[in-house]
């Protein structure tokens, strides 16, 4: 690793590795800002040193979880900032877009919240997978305009991300059931939506979130409840327009069993993907701050986004 990376810098690479830190947006925040300390802390006498120091430190954390697109599009933003020709211009420009980042980050989420609250009615019943701060913010949104909402919580095996997203739900008020995963289909019959986050976003519509989504969107359809995706832009994949597919993590598989017990049954092989892709024809809508799309459509919003291209600031020149 680049002796040159600032430890702070390290420190964020390792929560994001070990989830410490997780979920797509709260993951692109956290790169954001260890960038701009990155660049507040740098002792680089030259323009290129400082150039070279960044790009280190991008890629330290871009080699934490590769699944979260957010993570490649917000160091992609902050890298983009550097145009001034001093070491102290440049790190002005990246504290200035590491800020702006952050700030429409925020944004981002409050307006995707207001529109995903418009699909929720007074008294309605959601499911959720996972822990998914987009979802969350469509849910508060929906609260604050005085909407009764409750809530079935998967739990969301192995890692349980399910008991977060229940106490953020109860904060709000809002009563919560927590299921195991196999149970979601013997409650999908009282439920008026489904709401999932996204890692990441195809250009075909498709949607790569925690696994175990696809079939809970499967299930979902047959019963008939509409599934919305709470995906802010940054979620959208530019290397799909260009027929890259999306890398879906395997985790250790220590967080499904230890050792000890996989020895006792058999020493089974055990696989951890961590993620899965659900295709477009399973999902109603996905909800963004620029309003609601089809899935077919995502693919114009994409093109208007992301028409610049795909460039990898973070690779050595
Ligand atoms: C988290 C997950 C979330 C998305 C969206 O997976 O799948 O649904 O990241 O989250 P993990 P948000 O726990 O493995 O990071 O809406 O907060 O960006």
């Amino acid at each position: 690793m680049d002796e040159h990376v600032h430890p702070e810098v390290r420190r964020i690479a390792a929560d994001i590795d070990t989830m410490e830190v997780r979920g797509a947006a709260t993951i692109a925040d956290a790169v954001a800002r260890a960038l701009r300390t990155q660049a507040e802390e740098s002792d680089a006498d030259d323009p290129e040193a400082f150039r070279a120091e960044l790009r280190a430190a991008a890629r330290t954390l871009h080699g934490t979880r590769p699944t979260a697109v957010s993570l490649p599009n917000a160091l992609r933003y902050v890298l983009r900032g550097m145009s001034s020709p001093t070491v102290e211009g440049l790190r002005q420009d990246i504290v200035q877009s590491a800020d702006d980042f952050c700030q429409r980050l925020d944004r981002a989420q409050a307006d995707l919240g207001r529109v995903g609250a418009n699909r929720l009615r007074d008294g309605d019943v959601i499911m959720t997978h996972c822990h998914s701060t987009d979802v969350l913010a469509c849910v508060e949104a929906a609260v604050e305009q005085g909407k009764h909402i409750e809530a079935i919580v998967k739990e969301t095996r192995p890692r349980n991300q399910g008991h977060i997203t229940a106490e953020e739900l109860a904060d709000m008020g809002v009563p919560v059931t927590l299921i195991v995963d196999s149970a979601a289909r013997r409650y999908l019959n009282d439920v008026n939506h489904v709401l999932v986050g996204a890692d990441a976003v195809a250009a075909d519509g498709s949607v790569i979130n925690k696994i175990g989504t696809s079939g809970l969107a499967v299930n979902a359809r047959d019963r008939g409840a509409p599934i919305m995706v709470a995906s802010q832009t940054l979620k959208l994949h530019p290397g799909t327009l260009t027929g890259h597919t999306v890398d879906i993590e395997m985790r250790d598989t220590e967080e499904i069993i230890d050792e000890k017990r996989r020895e006792e049954i058999g020493s089974p092989k055990v696989v951890n993907p961590a993620f899965d892709v659900t295709p477009p024809r399973y999902v109603d809508a996905i909800v963004t701050e620029r309003g609601q799309f089809p899935p077919e459509s995502i693919v114009t919003l994409m093109r208007e986004l992301f028409g610049e291209g795909t460039e990898e600031p973070w690779a050595e020149p």
